[in-house]
């Protein structure tokens, strides 16, 4: 097997990178980093010193590919299945990579922050930087329910790596900054997602790890 893929199963960004796997049933062999683990998170910095899953490994071509959105490229290119995840059209892609990017900087970094902060001991909490993060996924919010009124995936008809920015970025936002009763469109595209396949398959792997996420 030429794919070797280190992550978490409750890592959102892992997430990400394992629907465009599901999506299109790629084998890879997993390799799951435990960061708090010496030897793990040692073996994993060997690979890519940043420190920061998934990391994507292809011995076949002997390449590491960090970076979820880059690794969904990788798998688009070398490994395409029945879902084109990066839309063929060019005026398209460069669409579908903005709302990736949007998904990724507005929603999935924020909530990461006030989950970061949760872990801080007391004394080292950033107060200011957990309001800065809620305004900025309010603000996400606000948009997306409005671009979601008229659309089922996030680039309309097709899914696309765009959708899987969101669906993890969305899940833990959701626990941090419930959107249920407030952002309509908002609910509506996440059950869209939750019913996705490839993505119940990684919330359905995370469920073990539960217990870990810090609810607040
Ligand atoms: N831009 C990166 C972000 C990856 C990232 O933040 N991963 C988190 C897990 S969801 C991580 O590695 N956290 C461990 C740490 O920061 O020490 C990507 O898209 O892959």
């Amino acid at each position: 097997m030429p794919l070797e893929l280190y992550f978490h199963p409750l890592a959102s960004f892992c997430q990400k990178a394992l629907i465009a796997f599901y999506e299109n049933d790629i084998p890879f062999e997993p390799h799951i980093v435990d960061l708090a683990d010496a030897i793990s998170s040692a073996e994993f910095k060997a690979i890519w010193p940043i420190g920061k899953f998934p990391v994507l490994r292809d011995t076949a071509k002997d390449r590491t590919i960090p970076e979820s959105s880059i690794i969904i490229e990788y798998l688009d290119l070398h490994y395409p299945g029945r879902t084109r995840l990066v839309p063929v059209d060019a005026e398209l892609a460069w669409q579908a990579r903005l709302r990736d990017r949007f998904y990724d900087f507005y929603v999935h970094e924020p909530m990461q922050k006030i989950v970061a902060d949760r872990l801080r001991p007391a004394g080292s909490k950033d107060p200011h930087g957990v309001t800065q993060a809620k305004t900025m996924i309010e603000t996400a919010y606000r948009m997306i329910e409005q671009e979601m009124a008229t659309k089922t995936w996030a680039m309309g008809d097709a899914f696309s790596m765009a959708d899987c920015a969101a669906a993890p970025a969305l899940f833990y936002a959701n626990l941090v900054m419930p959107f249920g009763d407030t952002h309509k469109n908002v609910a509506a595209y996440f059950a869209l997602l939750m019913e996705r396949p490839s993505f119940a398959r990684a919330v359905e792997e995370a469920k073990p790890y539960f217990a870990l996420f810090p609810r607040g």
